[in-house]
This record gives C-alpha cells, structure tokens and sequence, in this order.
C-alpha cells in the first residue's frame, strides 16, 4: 500500500472534522480560538487520530462514528504541546516552522488555549451528537475514562513531570522508558486502543492491538529522540540539540544513536509481529508502524 497516500487522505478528513469543531468563523472568544486554530492547524501529523481510524478499520468499523474521538486525541495532543513549549517547561520559539502559542498570543493565553482544549476534548467524546449512533455506550464510557488515564497524572503528565525532574540527572532505562512510554506512549495506545474498542473489537484483538500500540508507542518516541540529534531542523521546523542543551534524558544520550536506532526497530518489528493474527485490514497499521521509524519529521 501506499502510506504516505493513506496518511494524506486520512489527515484530510481529520482537519476536516476539526475545521468543524473550530471554525475559522467563530464569533466569540476571539483571542482564544485564534490562538487554539494557530496551534491545531500548523501541519501536524495528525499520527494519533489516524492510528485511532487505523485501528477502527481493523476491527471492522465502518462510517465516521470514530472521528470526535479521533480529533478529540489530536486536541489533547495539541494541549500537551502547547504547555510543553510554555517558558515554564520547554521554552520553544519554534514548532512545525512557526512561532509557539506563547510567542504569538502570549503565556496566558497559552496556558488557557491548552486547558480549552483538553476540557473540549473530553466535551466533544460525550457531546450528544457523538453519541447518537453509537450502541455501545459502555464502551464510550471506557474509552474516555481511558483517555483520561492515558492523558493524566499516571499517564502523559506523570511521564512529563518525571521527564522534568530528571534534567540533568543520572537516570537508567528502566527510568527513560518509564518516562517515555508514559509522556508519549500513553496517548498513543489510547488512540490505537479508543479505535479497536469503539469499531467492537474482541478482547482477543484488543490485547494483540495493545502489545502493538506499546511498541510503537515507545518507537515513536525513541524516533523523536533520534530526530532532536540528527534531523533536519528544516524538516522538522525547529531546532535540533535542544535536548543535549536541556540536558534531558533521551535513548541516544544513554545508548548512543546507532543502538538507539536497533532498539527502535526491534520494537517496530515486535509490534508488526503482534499483528500476526490479522490479514489485509491491518496492512496500514504494519506500514504506519514502519512510517513512525523512517520518518524525516
Ligand atoms: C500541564 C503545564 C502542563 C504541561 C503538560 C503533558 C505535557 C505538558 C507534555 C506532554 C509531553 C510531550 C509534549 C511529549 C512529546 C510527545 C511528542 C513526541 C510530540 C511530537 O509529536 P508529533 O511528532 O507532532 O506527532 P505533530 O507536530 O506531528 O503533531
């Protein structure tokens, strides 16, 4: 198949879906919804809401139920780097080429465009018109209390906070994986997992769809990690270095790049074989698995 068209196609119809949600048009809230649109539509990957339509696929889901579930990880996402870029954690000027919310709107509005959009994401997974259509309301009900998990302080934030305890500081792997499969894994395997539970995936299927999704998970971040040392900083459209300069904790600092790499692919390898029980309909989840690792930004 051809991923790079299939990651085009589904990106479109994932804007789509939050042009709908944040309308360039909208009438109130001015500041802030310009500075949640600056944010949101600035040519992000979109890989966490279309791993969630990957996964709905799969597991034969059909039409668009998936979708505010899908834009709904994009906008927590979105938050994540928002806050991440603010003075107070990461201090970027820079994300995809373009100024940060906090350099456009200010810390404030940062702040609040962030916290808009975590609390609309949880508004838009319960909103009436997402339900309607939807039989499976327990399965809703799991899948955003999972997300919450996935998001929250024993998720993507405990992983951050540990992330920032840990500048400057001795710490081993068992630690950067702890902190990596926690401020970026976790939300990854929600998204993967929140498609297979709403498209009805057995439990069977869901567990294969987990072990997958904690691989990737953490490829995705060792691939980041990677990218800070040897990306192109056009590519990515920000500054490379800034981790060694930060003095974080990355997979390339500790293991060097070359074994970073290894362990990256041993990963994706693992996580495609996971998916051994399945045939076709998981063929975009094995190429998106590989795109995670080749990609350039
Ligand atoms: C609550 C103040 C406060 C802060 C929270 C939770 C948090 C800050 C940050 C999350 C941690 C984080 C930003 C991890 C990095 C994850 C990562 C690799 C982001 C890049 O993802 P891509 O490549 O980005 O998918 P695009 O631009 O494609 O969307």
């Amino acid at each position: 198949m051809d991923i790079k068209r299939y990651l085009q196609e589904k990106k479109e119809i994932v804007d789509i879906a939050l042009e709908k949600y944040f309308p360039k048009e909208a009438e109130f809230h001015t500041t802030l919804h310009k500075a949640i649109r600056h944010s949101l539509f600035n040519g992000g990957k979109r890989i966490r809401p279309i791993l969630s339509i990957a996964a709905f696929e799969a597991v034969g889901g059909k039409g668009d139920r998936i979708l505010p579930f899908a834009c709904a990880l994009e906008m927590i996402h979105t938050y994540s780097l928002i806050h991440d870029d603010l003075p107070a954690i990461d201090n970027d000027d820079y994300r995809r080429g373009r100024p940060t919310c906090h350099k456009v709107f200010g810390e404030a509005i940062g702040i609040l465009a962030g916290d808009g959009l975590l609390t609309e994401a949880f508004k838009l997974m319960t909103d009436r018109s997402t339900l309607e259509g939807i039989w499976n309301v327990r399965a809703v009900l799991d899948t955003v209390n999972e997300v919450a998990q996935a998001a929250g302080i024993f998720g993507m934030v405990g992983g951050q906070v540990l992330d920032i305890e840990s500048e400057g500081k001795e710490v081993d792997l068992p630690k950067l994986q702890y902190i990596h499969t926690h401020k970026t894994g976790a939300l990854i395997l929600v998204s993967i997992r929140a498609g297979a539970k709403l498209g009805g995936g057995s439990p069977e299927t869901l567990k294969a769809f987990t072990h997958y999704g904690e691989r990737v998970g953490l490829a995705f971040q060792i691939a980041d990690d990677i990218l800070n040392v040897e990306g192109d900083a056009l590519l990515l459209g920000k500054n490379i270095g800034s981790d060694l300069s930060k003095k974080k904790a990355t997979y390339p600092s500790l293991l060097g790049i070359e074994e970073s790499k290894r362990k990256a692919k041993e990963l994706i390898d693992f996580a495609i074989d996971a998916l051994n029980p399945f045939g076709e309909e998981a063929e975009p989840l094995r190429e998106i698995a590989r795109f995670i690792i080749a990609r350039q930004y």
